[in-house]
C-alpha cells in the first residue's frame, strides 16, 4: 500500500527531496546533443527560476493548464518540473503533432499558457489558440523563456498542492486517431515511481536511463524524468533516438537502464551486429505494443539480456503488468506490478471469465483512469476496474499472456486468429523486419488473413518471398491461421508514439 501525505507536490519530490536524500552533486541529466550535464543542484537552479517566471511574469496560478512542447532535452525536462513546482497543470504533447492536433487538445484542456521550444513553436503558433500565451525557449529573443529565467532569483518554494490535485494531462495517441484527454494527480506521479520502477527496475542512483520515448508520451515521461529523479539517478536525454542513435549512445554514455519499444530492440539487432558495447545495461524495458517472443529471444542471445516486457496506458500513466527480471517467460506480459491488480473479464457482462480463456483485461491500482470529459469514461471504468482494451488469457499460474487488442481478433472462416500470434511467427524469420497482420474482408471467409510485412534491405519482394513466408508460418502455426495474403512494404503506418495503426491496414482507403 501506498501512503502518501494530503498535500503532496511532486515536483518538490522528485527534486528537493530527492536532493535531500542523494545530495545535489549528482548528475541529473545529460543532453545527448548539446554534451551539456546537469547536476541535481544546477537542475533546482533552472528548474526554480522557471517557476518564478510562470508566476511572476507569466501569471500562471495554480490549476492553469500549461502545455509544453519540444524535442526531448533537459530544458523541456526542466519546464515540466517547474509547472509541477508552480502547482500548474502540465499538457504534455508530442513535438510531431501539428497545428489542428494541437488546437484541438488545447480547447479540450482549457490551456491557457505554453513553454514551447523555439525550435517547435511554428505549429503551435498556426493553431491560433484563442488566448494562449506562448512563451518560447532556447531562442535569442529578450523574452525568451531562458532569458527571462536567467534574471531570476532561485529558490522557489513549491505551491503546497494536494495529492489529488490535478498534476498532468497526458493526451493518449489513439490507435484509431481519436485524442482523449487523461488527467493525472500528483500522487500518481509518484505512484508509478514507487510501483514499477521502484519493484521491477529496483533503479540505484548510479543508473543511467535513456530511451527513445518522447516526454510528451508517459512512457517517455515516466521513463525518462520519473523514475531517474525519483531514484536519484541520471538520464541521458536524446533529441533523435531511432535504434541507429541509440546504441551509440549507450556505449557512450554507458546507459543502464533502457527504454524503447519492440520495434527499436529489433532494428537494433542488425547495428548489434557492427559491434556496439552494450554491456553497461543492467535492464532494457520494452512497452508501447506487445513484445513478441520471437524479439526476446533474438535480443537475448544476442546480449545474455533479458527484455522486461510491460504493459502501460496513457489512462494509468505508466506499466502495470510485467515480469522482474530473474523470472521472465517470452511471449508473456508478466503478472500485476506489486500495487497492482488484474484480472480477465468477459466483455458483455464485466464478470472475470476461467482461466486460460480470452477476455478483456481489467486492472486497478494506484492510478486510475479519468478522462476530461469524454462519455468513453464509462466504457474505460466498470465497477471501478480499468478495461483497457486488450484481449489477454491469465493462465492457471497467474500469468498474463497477450493475445490482442480486443479489435484485433480476426474471426475467419469461424475461426477465431489472433493477429499478433502470426506476427510473432513471421517475426521469427530472418529476413523480417516488421509485420502486421490485420483481417480484410472477404466474401468467402468473412475475413481473411492478410500480412503486412517490412523486409531487411535486399530482400527480394515478390511472389517466392511470400511463399517463403506462408509456409514458415505454417510450420510454426495450424495452417487456418497462415495469411493468405501477403503485402511488403517500406515501414507500417504508427502514430506518433510509435503504435502500430492496424486500422489502417484493415481499411487502406480510411485512412
Ligand atoms: O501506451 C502505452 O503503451 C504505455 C506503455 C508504457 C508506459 C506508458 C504507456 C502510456
Amino acid at each position: 500500500e501506498l501512503h502518501y501525505p494530503e498535500r503532496l507536490n511532486c515536483g518538490a519530490e522528485l527534486l528537493d527531496a530527492t536532493i535531500e536524500r542523494y545530495g545535489a552533486d549528482r548528475t541529473a541529466f545529460r543532453d545527448g546533443t548539446t554534451g551539456a550535464v546537469w547536476t541535481y543542484g544546477e537542475l533546482r537552479g533552472h528548474v526554480d527560476r522557471i517557476a518564478h517566471v510562470l508566476t511572476g511574469e507569466l501569471g500562471v496560478v495554480p490549476g492553469n493548464r500549461v502545455l509544453l512542447r519540444g524535442p526531448t532535452t533537459p530544458w523541456l525536462a526542466a519546464c515540466w518540473l517547474a509547472v509541477m513546482k508552480a502547482g500548474a497543470v502540465a499538457v504534455t504533447v508530442l513535438a510531431q503533432q501539428r497545428a489542428r492536433e494541437l488546437a484541438v487538445m488545447c480547447e479540450m484542456a482549457r490551456v491557457t499558457h505554453a513553454l514551447c521550444d523555439i525550435r517547435s513553436v511554428d505549429d503551435l503558433v498556426k493553431a491560433e489558440v484563442p488566448g494562449l500565451r506562448i512563451t518560447a525557449y532556447g531562442g535569442d529573443a529578450p523574452d525568451d523563456l531562458l532569458h527571462l529565467a536567467a534574471g531570476r532569483p532561485a529558490p522557489y518554494r513549491a505551491v503546497e498542492t494536494a495529492a489529488d490535485d490535478v498534476a498532468l494531462i497526458a493526451f493518449t495517441s489513439g490507435t484509431t486517431g481519436r485524442p482523449k484527454g487523461c488527467m493525472h494527480f500528483h500522487r500518481d506521479v509518484l505512484a508509478v515511481a514507487d510501483t514499477f520502477s521502484a519493484r521491477v527496475l529496483r533503479p540505484e542512483p548510479d543508473d543511467v536511463f535513456a530511451g527513445s520515448p518522447p516526454l510528451g508520451f508517459t512512457f517517455g515521461l515516466g521513463g525518462l524524468v520519473i523514475f531517474p529523479l525519483r531514484a536519484g539517478a541520471s538520464a541521458l536525454l536524446l533529441e533523435q533516438a531511432g535504434p541507429g542513435q541509440l546504441l551509440p549512445a549507450i556505449a557512450k554514455h554507458r546507459v543502464s537502464v533502457l527504454f524503447t519499444a519492440p520495434t527499436a530492440y529489433r532494428l537494433m539487432l542488425d547495428d548489434l551486429a557492427s559491434r556496439h558495447d552494450v554491456s553497461s545495461l543492467r535492464r532494457c524495458v520494452s512497452a508501447g505494443e506487445n513484445l513478441p517472443a520471437a524479439t526476446w529471444r533474438a535480443w537475448h542471445e544476442r546480449t545474455g539480456l533479458r527484455i522486461i516486457n510491460g504493459i502501460g496506458a496513457t489512462e494509468l500513466l505508466h506499466i502495470f503488468i510485467s515480469a522482474a527480471d530473474g523470472d521472465i517467460r517470452p511471449g508473456t506480459t508478466g503478472v500485476p506490478v506489486p500495487g497492482w491488480e488484474a484480472r480477465v473479464v468477459d466483455g458483455a457482462s464485466g464478470l472475470p471469465v476461467p482461466d486460460g480463456e480470452p477476455g478483456l483485461l481489467a486492472v486497478r491500482g494506484p492510478v486510475g483512469c479519468r478522462y476530461l470529459a469524454d462519455p468513453r469514461q464509462r466504457e474505460y471504468v466498470r465497477d471501478g476496474w480499468n478495461v483497457t482494451g486488450d484481449t489477454y488469457v491469465r493462465e492457471p499460474d497467474g500469468w498474463f499472456r497477450y493475445v490482442a487488442r480486443a479489435d484485433d481478433m480476426i474471426i475467419s472462416a469461424g475461426y477465431n486468429i489472433a493477429g499478433p500470434e502470426v506476427e510473432d511467427a513471421l517475426l521469427g524469420h530472418p529476413d523480417v523486419v516488421e509485420a502486421a497482420v490485420v483481417g480484410r474482408p472477404d466474401e468467402l471467409r468473412g475475413r481473411i488473413v492478410a500480412a503486412y510485412v517490412v523486409l531487411r534491405d535486399g530482400v527480394a519482394r515478390d511472389e517466392s518471398t511470400a511463399a517463403a513466408l506462408r509456409d514458415f508460418v505454417k510450420t510454426r502455426l495450424v495452417p487456418y491461421k497462415t495469411p493468405r495474403s501477403v503485402v511488403f512494404l517500406d515501414a507500417l503506418p504508427r502514430t506518433a508514439t510509435g503504435k502500430l495503426q492496424r486500422f489502417r491496414l484493415r481499411d487502406p482507403n480510411g485512412g
